[in-house]
């Protein structure tokens, strides 16, 4: 999954860099044991996409990574977006295999220098494993909030520097911002979506 992003900005036609980046997607379970480090080098005409397959007991998990328009529909490569439009990012992972996927542990680093968080904006749902694009926009969502615990669900976004505002998501027990234990039972898909607002 890719995608690239022409942004409009003051008339002109600019590609941005990636809107975040993922840096670990971990199981580290014994006999689930795999780990994927996707780095996006960012600068101008750089893409968002996937991280590198995981492996549960022989079958690969991709994440696969969104943009979509606040309608749902994803964003192809190339699409225009305004600055002072916002989007959504979707990420989420397709557990179709026979086994749980147990303590999911996922971050990711927003481009402050080409998004800026929309606060309140990070929600969750759960649909069936192979849930097509508009399946997985119908699903059931469940509002997270962006605090690390109090109350404690599946995510959290926190200001780790760089520009005032929130760029540091974690889902899952991440050490150092520690959210609730995320398994993906088999057969089923867990999809996490937030706003962004394009600078
Ligand atoms: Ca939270
Ligand atoms: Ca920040």
């Amino acid at each position: 999954m890719r995608v690239m992003v022409n942004k409009i900005k003051r008339g002109l036609t600019l590609l941005t860099g990636a809107a975040f980046l993922i840096t670990a997607l971990v199981y580290p379970h014994a006999g689930q044991a795999a780990s994927t480090i996707a780095v996006d080098a960012g600068g101008g005409g750089s893409t968002l996409m996937s991280s590198n397959p995981v492996t549960i007991t022989s079958n690969p998990l991709s994440l696969v990574k969104q943009a979509r328009n606040l309608g749902g529909t994803v964003l192809p490569n190339g699409s225009s977006i305004a600055s002072g439009q916002q989007i959504y990012f979707v990420l989420y992972i397709d557990n179709n295999t026979i086994t749980s996927a147990e303590n999911i542990q996922l971050t990711d680093l927003l481009d402050e220098s080409q998004w800026t968080y929309v606060p309140n904006s990070l929600e969750t749902a759960v649909v069936s494993s192979g849930s097509n694009d508009a399946a997985i926009w119908a699903g059931t969502w469940a509002v997270q909030t962006d605090a690390v615990g109090g109350p404690d669900d599946f995510a959290s976004i926190t200001d780790s520097g760089g520009p005032a505002g929130l760029d540091r998501l974690t889902i899952g027990a991440v050490s150092g911002q520690v959210n609730q234990n995320l398994d993906i039972p088999s057969n089923q898909l867990r999809v996490i979506r937030f706003r962004v607002t394009v600078n």
